[in-house]
């Protein structure tokens, strides 16, 4: 695979500081496709000075010229559409069809949502005897995870160019090829020089001075709970602009009313797509006791259906991680009903898609993210003990609700302590705004919504 040695900052590729470097492994075959430099705090401070210089610049270009030069970008990722998906693959490990999709496919859409956004949106207001301006924030850190590499990427960034900020961004040790090629895109489309800048690098190095830069105005995390609280943390104390988006334990409600076959297999598919590894997956579906042996059963045959055919967990420490859930699952007394702990073949990070059964709501795989292939299978005797299950999670990300008609769902979706709610079945929406009640996090990604996470207000009496 193509990889740079340096850094993006500045508009150009610049050697980094130090001289420690990242391997990259595909997980598929755990065998080394590249490598890039680790970055270090002066890497980290490079790219914000350069990110600074360019703001007054950026903040005044006018927001159409803004939007048409996302929308240039937007081109390229079109241009490198092949190539983005086959780097994914080999750095995720997602099969082909799906990093083409969904992993290329919805960044495109993202950033050509905030061309037009950047355009048209009211970045000026009148109240009463006051004109509102809604200006930059200013400097903006993003940190990404390897989930969905490009597009956590995009979700930050677009939005971030779009309101007039400037960009540094360190993306996730397991997946920098394919944030170096959105450094490409970002080059070819002639976005200028300081605008977005790029250090690869470890979390606790590169990611903390980052987070901890005093000339950084906001800092925009999507990560573990664990990680996001201390990022949370040193930015109150800093009193700066922090946005955190940090997974979910979603529920997936099946209402006596539903389409059980419909909504159990849709339910499964959205657990084992990107092999788990997704903040706003259904982990914990939700049966009614009438129809709850119907489930489980539909449930594991949809599971086995899977067999091979998903991909590896990104690495190492997150098979183990998963494996170590599937096993705690089965100390506390809930039933394997497809797959298990037990790795499916010799090379690779896999781990087998699992369904458990009899899972009650205060096990830790109830209440905890496993970020794999595991869904879990929860009893509730009346919708209110199913809301009371549904928000029972320090968490509310996402969620979906299936019923007879839509009515119905949406009584019940608004009722729950979740950000997003997919109601029997929904679809992607790349402008409805994403992102968690509770411990999912502070702030809203996409659309509108995440394009004002970048602006602050000055408002001028008259
Ligand atoms: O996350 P980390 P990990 C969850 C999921 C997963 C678990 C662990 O449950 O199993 O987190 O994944 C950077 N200062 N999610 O260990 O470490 C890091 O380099 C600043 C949910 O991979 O939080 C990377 O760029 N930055 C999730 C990013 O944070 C730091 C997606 C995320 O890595 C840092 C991924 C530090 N001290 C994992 N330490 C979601 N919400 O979608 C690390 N980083």
């Amino acid at each position: 695979m193509k990889a740079h040695d340096g850094m993006y900052i500045g508009g150009a590729w610049r050697p980094a500081v130090g001289t420690d470097t990242i391997t990259v492994l595909n997980p598929a075959d755990e065998q080394p496709i590249g490598q890039v430099p680790a970055g270090t705090a002066q890497d980290i401070d490079a790219a914000v000075r350069a990110a600074r210089e360019a703001f007054p610049g950026w903040a005044a270009t006018p927001p159409a010229e803004r939007g048409a030069l996302i929308g240039a970008l937007r081109d390229q990722l079109v241009a490198r559409k092949d190539e983005i998906a086959e780097t994914v693959t080999a750095e995720l490990g997602s099969p082909l069809p799906f990093s083409q999709m969904v992993h290329a496919g919805v960044p495109i859409l993202v950033s050509g949502s905030y061309a037009e956004l950047a355009a048209t949106y009211a970045f000026e207001e009148k109240i009463g005897n006051s004109t509102v301006y809604m200006e930059p924030v200013g400097v903006v850190g993003a940190i990404t995870p390897w989930n969905y590499p490009l597009h956590q990427i995009v979700n930050k960034v677009a939005p971030a160019l779009a309101a007039g900020c400037t960009v540094v961004l360190k993306p996730a040790e397991d997946t920098p090829l394919t944030a170096q090629l959105f450094a490409e895109a970002a080059h070819e489309a002639g976005i200028p020089a300081g605008v977005f800048n790029l250090v690869t690098g470890l979390g606790p190095v590169a990611g903390q001075a980052l987070a901890e830069h005093d000339d950084v105005d906001l800092v925009s995390f999507t990560g573990s709970t664990a990680v996001g609280k201390q990022i949370g943390a040193t930015a109150g104390a800093a009193v700066k602009r922090v946005a955190l988006e940090l997974g979910g334990k979603s529920a997936n409600v099946i209402l006596p009313s539903a389409d059980l076959a419909k909504a159990v297999n849709v339910g499964v598919a959205n657990v084992m797509s990107n092999s788990g590894q997704t903040c706003s997956a259904w982990t914990r579906m939700l049966v009614d006791s009438a129809r709850y042996d119907e489930a489980v059963s539909l449930a594991a045959d949809a599971a086995a259906k899977y067999g091979s055919r998903i991909g590896p967990v990104v690495n190492a420490k997150q098979q183990a991680r998963v494996r170590g859930y599937i096993d705690k699952g089965v100390e506390e007394g809930a039933r394997v009903v497809a797959g298990g702990s037990e790795v499916p073949r010799e090379q690779g990070y896999f781990v087998q898609p699992t369904v458990f059964a009899d899972v009650t709501p205060e096990m830790t795989i109830a209440q905890e993210e496993i970020f794999g292939p595991v869904v879990s299978i929860i009893r509730y005797e009346d919708e209110d003990e199913a809301l009371r299950i549904a928000n029972g999670t320090v968490y509310g990300l996402a969620g979906a609700v299936w019923a007879a008609d839509d009515a119905e769902a949406i009584a019940f979706a608004r009722r729950m302590d979740t950000g997003q709610v997919d109601i029997n079945g929904g679809s992607f929406n790349p402008l409805a705004p994403f992102g968690g009640y509770k411990q999912s996090g502070v702030g809203r990604e996409l659309g509108p919504h995440g394009l004002a996470e970048y602006l602050q207000t000055k408002s001028l009496q008259f």
